[in-house]
């Protein structure tokens, strides 16, 4: 496995720019370069971990304890409707950067989007 460091930990340390909407020690979220919808944020751990299953256990606490407390933020932000919080684990998922990361995609009434049970069919 290669120790360079992916984009998402390029993104946490600042050398590749990013807006960055929080942060602690273990957490941080960006907005995402290519939104889905206006809010569009990757929450990650700070440090790399490939798949879901890999992430100790504290670390995805922290993880998703940022995403509850985000999702109604971002909602509210941009005055969203709703948000699709979904992870894509592994690249047969779909998954693009090897460094879990939870998509919060706000969604607006009638916005023609698809819910996340559809996109794979
Ligand atoms: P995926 O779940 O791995 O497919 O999602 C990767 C996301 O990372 C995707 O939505 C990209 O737009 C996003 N992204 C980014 O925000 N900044 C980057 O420099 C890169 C990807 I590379």
């Amino acid at each position: 496995m290669s120790d360079d460091p992916t984009i998402f930990e390029q993104i946490v340390a600042g050398d590749i720019p990013a807006r960055i909407v929080y942060e602690t020690d273990t957490v941080a979220a960006f907005l995402d370069a290519n939104p889905l919808a206006p809010g569009h944020t990757l929450v990650v751990p700070k440090e790399a971990y490939e798949r879901l299953d890999e992430l100790p256990e504290d670390v995805a606490a922290d993880v998703w304890a940022a995403v509850q407390e985000l999702t109604p933020r971002i909602e509210s932000a941009v005055d969203a409707d709703a948000s699709n919080v979904g992870v894509n684990n592994g690249s047969a998922a779909g998954q693009e950067v090897p460094h879990v990361h939870v998509h919060i995609v706000p969604r607006f009434e009638g916005d023609g989007g698809r819910p996340i049970h559809a996109v794979a069919g």
